[in-house]
């Protein structure tokens, strides 16, 4: 029964990652980092730190900004709008559930802050780079 647990406890795990996003750094419009790859599991809490933003998926290409209410896409997400106080910075947690690359940006604005580049890209892969998501949201 003990050597039972001891060899389980020294089974290796494959332990969740949680990623901080800060939103609106320094007063910025700006997600920090602006990607992440994550594994299933992983959590993404964004921080929203300014103003008042949200998290929003959208498309890659095409009507970028603003992003729709609820989101774009299976198994996207939307924080909504989460305005930052002096003593608030409230935060929205996405727990990974596949490998897809998911595109995100701000709605504020009627997509003012999208185009100014307030996007975040999960999991981008070699042909949906992050930087051609940005530049798409730029020119929508
Ligand atoms: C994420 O943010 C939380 C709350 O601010 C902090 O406690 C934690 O250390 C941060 N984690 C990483 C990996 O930066
Ligand atoms: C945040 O922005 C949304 C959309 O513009 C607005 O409806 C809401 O009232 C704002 N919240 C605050 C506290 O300013
Ligand atoms: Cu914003």
């Amino acid at each position: 029964m003990f050597l039972k647990a001891l060899l389980l406890a020294l089974v290796p795990v494959a332990l969740a990652a949680n990623f901080n996003i800060t939103v609106g750094a320094n007063n910025g419009l700006t997600f920090t980092p602006t990607q992440v790859s994550a594994d299933i599991g992983d959590t993404l809490t964004f921080i929203f730190v300014s103003k008042n933003h949200t998290s929003t998926t959208t498309t890659f290409s095409g009507a970028v900004c603003p992003p729709p209410a609820g989101g774009v896409g299976l198994h996207g997400w939307d924080s909504g709008f989460l305005p930052a106080t002096a003593t608030d910075t409230p935060t929205f947690v996405y727990t990974v559930v596949d490998y897809e690359p998911h595109f995100a940006a701000c709605m504020q604005g009627a997509g003012s802050h999208c185009r100014a580049g307030m996007t975040f890209a999960l999991n981008p892969t070699a042909e949906l780079t992050y930087a051609q998501f940005n530049a798409n949201a730029e020119a929508s």
